[in-house]
């Protein structure tokens, strides 16, 4: 008898699997079986009470990955459908941050949200970026507190029948997000992880958590660097949607929007300057 499940985590060699009923098993993966990953589609054949060993991984829907020490990726998370692109009113927000976050979603064609965390800073005078430039590229931007609570109806509504991602700098509330999102997250988390191979702190791996209303997150430390892919730069624009929309419009047909005579882009008065500001150091940093 065997059963599928969602891989929600990895203890030392052994990973955690979900299963649809919401039972979890703590699996070995049986050998030659490539690599698995957070969020990957598994069939589990049960050991014991709370054992079992992975015999089959799903093909994957999408990976996310960051480059590895050798230049191999380092797979982060499987069958992501959401990307939730977390900043803070502190510690400051970077745009070019975010900039790099949102074009290595759109090139996963990974739907992309963002998520401005710790709104109830507001009260002791802090701002936070102006994220309208992003609302009027058409992504959705979520005012949060994990402190407060603040937001966080409206964002479970959007994450409801997802899987979603949680990327951005550390500190920026990606985990208290998640224990706003999921009650008793943490205890599910510490409870397998001392049964893990290793007891690594669970600050340390990739945890999947199932949201109450259907659906799951996914929080990662190692995804403060998504996005810094090493893309040719005439691919950069298609990661931002107002200058793709442009394509075809400008002089010469491998404009790159940086200083060439009549670029459609540069001209264009609704691409907001600071986004193409990014877009033109992201092409010139692939360049040098
Ligand atoms: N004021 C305030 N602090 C928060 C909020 N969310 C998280 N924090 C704090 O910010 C710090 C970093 O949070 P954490 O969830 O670990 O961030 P992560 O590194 O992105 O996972 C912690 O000290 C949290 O208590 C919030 O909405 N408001
Ligand atoms: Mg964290
Ligand atoms: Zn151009």
């Amino acid at each position: 008898m065997t059963s599928t499940g969602l891989v929600s985590a990895r203890r030392g060699r052994r990973f955690e699997v979900r299963d649809d009923g919401g039972a979890v098993r703590l699996c070995q993966l049986r050998r030659r079986l490539g690599p698995i990953v957070v969020g990957d589609r598994v069939t589990v054949r049960p050991l014991g009470a709370g054992d079992g060993v992975i015999e089959a991984v799903n093909e994957r829907g999408s990976v996310l990955a960051r480059p590895g020490p050798a230049g191999a990726p380092r797979l982060i998370a499987a069958n992501v459908d959401l990307i939730l692109v977390v900043t803070a009113l502190r510690p400051a927000a970077s745009r070019r941050i975010v900039d790099r976050h949102l074009v290595g979603s759109e090139h996963l064609d990974i739907s992309a949200a963002l998520v401005l965390n710790k709104v109830d800073l507001r009260g002791v005078g802090l701002d936070g970026p102006d994220l309208a430039p992003y609302r009027r590229v058409g992504y959705r931007v979520f005012e949060t507190s994990a402190l407060t609570g603040a937001g966080l109806e409206a964002l479970d509504t959007a994450l409801s029948g997802r899987v979603s991602a949680l990327v951005g700098p550390s500190g920026a509330g990606k985990s208290s997000l998640v224990r706003g999102l999921v009650p008793g997250a943490d205890l599910a988390v510490g409870a397998l992880s001392r049964r893990g191979e290793q007891g690594r702190h669970t600050t340390t791996v990739s945890t999947l958590h199932a949201m109450p209303g259907g659906g799951f997150i996914i929080d990662s430390p190692g995804m403060a660097d998504f996005g810094e892919w090493t893309l040719p730069a005439e691919r950069v624009a298609d990661g931002f949607p107002e200058i793709r929309s442009y394509s075809g419009r400008c002089r010469f047909r491998d404009c790159l929007h940086l200083h060439e005579p009549d670029c459609a882009v540069a001209a264009a008065p609704e691409i907001d300057s600071e986004r193409l500001a990014s877009y033109r150091r992201m092409v010139e940093d692939l360049r040098r």
